[in-house]
C-alpha cells in the first residue's frame, strides 16, 4: 500500500513532512482533521497515534510514525536520494541546529493548543496571542537569520544548493508566519531561502492553500 499521511493542511509540522514526502518523490495518500474540530481526538486517529497530534505516517495497519522529525529521519534513511543531512557529522550538526531551533523552539509553544490555552485558559485576547506568536518567532528567527547570513555553506538553501532538513523546517515555519502577518523584513537570508523553496514544485505542493483538502 501506498503510505498515508494522516495531516491537516495548515499544520506546519505537517508541511514539513509533505515537502520531504515529495522531495523524495514518495507518491502518498492522506487523510486529513481539521483541529478546531478536535478530529485528532478521535478514538479512530488516537488508536493509530496515541500522541494525538499531526502528522503521523501511516506505512501499513500496524505501523505508524509519529512526529514530523521521526518521519523525516525515517525517510532519509529509507530513501538515500537526494540526501537531507551532509555528508560530515559537523554539518550534520550544524543543519539539525538550525532545524531543530525552528522544529523544536519556535514551533511547540506557537501551537494550535498553547495558543488556544493561552486564549482561552489564561484570558489572552486575539492581538495578545498574536503578539505571543511573533514574539518567539523572532527570538529563533534573528539568532537563524545570523547563523545562515554568515556561514559560507550556505547556498541558495541552508546547505549547498539543494534543499534539505532545515529548509523544510524553515519552509514551514515562514509559510505559518503569514497567518500571524509575522514581519520578515529583519530576515533577508530566510526569506531568500524561502523564496528558492518556492521555486520548487516539492515545496509549493506542500503548501497549506494546495492541500486537496484546504478549506
Ligand atoms: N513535535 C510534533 C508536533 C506536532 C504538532 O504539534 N502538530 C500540531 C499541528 S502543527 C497539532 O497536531 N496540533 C494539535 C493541537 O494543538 O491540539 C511534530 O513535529 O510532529
Amino acid at each position: 500500500m501506498k503510505p498515508i499521511l494522516h495531516n491537516f493542511f495548515r499544520s506546519s509540522a505537517s508541511i514539513r513532512v509533505r515537502a520531504a514526502l515529495n522531495l523524495k518523490g514518495i507518491s502518498y495518500d492522506q487523510v486529513s482533521y481539521v483541529l478546531r474540530e478536535n478530529e485528532h481526538h478521535s478514538e479512530a486517529f488516537l488508536a493509530l497515534n496515541p500522541q494525538g497530534l499531526v502528522p503521523a505516517l501511516q506505512l501499513d495497519s500496524q505501523t505508524v510514525i509519529a512526529q514530523s522529525l521521526a518521519i523525516i529521519d525515517y525517510l532519509d534513511e529509507v530513501y538515500p536520494e537526494p540526501a537531507f543531512l551532509p555528508k560530515t557529522p559537523l554539518d550534520r550538526a550544524w543543519v539539525r541546529s538550525l532545524a531543530y531551533s525552528l522544529a523544536c523552539d519556535v514551533h511547540p509553544i506557537n501551537n494550535l493548543r498553547v495558543l488556544g490555552y493561552i486564549g482561552t485558559e489564561l484570558g489572552a485576547d486575539d492581538a495578545q496571542v498574536k503578539a505571543w506568536f511573533q514574539h518567539w518567532v523572532a527570538e529563533a528567527f534573528g539568532p537563524v537569520e545570523a547563523m545562515l547570513s554568515k556561514d559560507a555553506r550556505r547556498g541558495q538553501f541552508c546547505y549547498g544548493d539543494t534543499p534539505g532538513y532545515a529548509d523544510l523546517s524553515l519552509f514551514a515555519q515562514v509559510t505559518n508566519n503569514r497567518r500571524f502577518e509575522v514581519d520578515m523584513s529583519p530576515y533577508p537570508t530566510i526569506q531568500a531561502i524561502h523564496q528558492a523553496c518556492l521555486a520548487l514544485p516539492a515545496f509549493v505542493d506542500a503548501l497549506p492553500e494546495n492541500h486537496p483538502h484546504a478549506t
